[in-house]
Formats: structure tokens, C-alpha cells, sequence
């Protein structure tokens, strides 16, 4: 595999390391801030991030590179509203659809086409993840302060979070 890439799958992983880290730490505030449906959710999702990461690390060490791992900084801890907390997972998102698209740059400046087939699964995987948060932060939106709204869409997060199919295994 050519360095280029394998040094930019390895900015991925620690970027998909991140990710996780991120929504434990939202999934914490949701928790103890009254959110448990939105904590559920969270927390499936920190899991899911881990599960992105892993891909990546299988993936380039079977294609003969090596996985690095790379100091992280500390994921913020405190949000000020349900509202923050899924505006900060929204753009959060956005960077990491962003990073992946030049990232498959990179694969096809570097004529790596098996790789960019891979990234395939992350563009697909962007779209549907982009479309539920942005789904979320409508609803949030929509309900404002009300705190019967706010209620009804913290058992709705419970709601498809038991719901959701379990993270495959990778
Ligand atoms: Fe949507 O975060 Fe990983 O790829």
C-alpha cells in the first residue's frame, strides 16, 4: 500500500477513535442529566464509532500497512441543552463526512482503487448517519423548551435505540 494512504487511513482511525470517545462523553452528560433515551443512544453510537475504527484497522493491516494509534484529546464534557448536544454531533458528522470524502481523494490521486471500493461502505454509511442526526435535530428544534416534547423525544431515542440492529462484529 502506498505511504500516502496508509497514512491518511491511519488519520481516519484516530479520527473514528475520536468519534467514540465524543459520544461517550455526550452519552455521560445525557445520563446524568436526565436524557437516559438519548444516553442509550449515545452510547450505541460511541460503539459504533468503534466498530468504524476497527474496520479501518483490519482493513490496513491486511492490506499490508500497520495500524498506528495516536494520542486524542479530551472529548468536551459539558453541554449546556439536549439542543447542543445534537447541534455538536450534527457538525461533528459533517467533519467526519468531509474527512472521508478527501480521504477517498487521496485513493484516487493515488490510483488506490481497492481502497476507494472499500471507503465506499464510510460515503454510504456518511449519508444515513447524516440523515438520522439531522432527523434528531429537527425534532429537538420543533419542541424547543417545551418539556413534554423534550420527553417524548428522549423515549423516542430509547425507542430506536432498542430497536436498531446489533453492530456487526468486524
Ligand atoms: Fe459517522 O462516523 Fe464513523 O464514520
Amino acid at each position: 500500500m502506498k505511504s500516502k494512504v496508509e497514512t491518511t487511513i491511519n488519520e481516519q482511525i484516530r479520527r473514528e477513535e475520536f468519534s467514540s470517545r465524543l459520544y461517550l462523553s455526550m452519552a455521560i452528560w445525557c445520563e446524568c442529566n436526565g436524557f437516559p433515551g438519548a444516553a442509550a443512544f449515545l452510547y450505541r453510537q460511541s460503539d459504533e464509532e468503534r466498530m468504524h475504527q476497527l474496520k479501518l484497522v483490519h482493513y490496513l493491516n491486511d492490506r499490508g500497512g500497520k495500524a498506528v494509534l495516536m494520542s486524542l484529546e479530551q472529548p468536551e464534557g459539558s453541554y449546556t441543552s439536549l439542543l447542543d448536544v445534537f447541534q455538536k454531533v450534527m457538525h461533528h458528522e459533517e467533519y467526519i463526512t468531509a474527512s472521508i470524502n478527501d480521504l477517498y481523494g487521496v485513493t484516487l490521486d493515488e490510483k488506490d482503487y481497492t481502497t476507494g471500493n472499500f471507503l465506499q461502505w464510510y460515503i454510504t454509511e456518511q449519508i444515513e448517519e447524516e440523515s438520522t442526526m439531522r432527523t434528531i435535530l429537527d425534532k429537538i428544534r420543533l419542541v424547543g423548551n417545551d418539556k413534554a416534547g423534550m420527553f417524548h423525544i428522549d423515549k423516542e431515542l430509547d425507542a430506536m435505540t432498542a430497536a436498531a440492529a446489533p453492530i456487526p462484529a468486524v
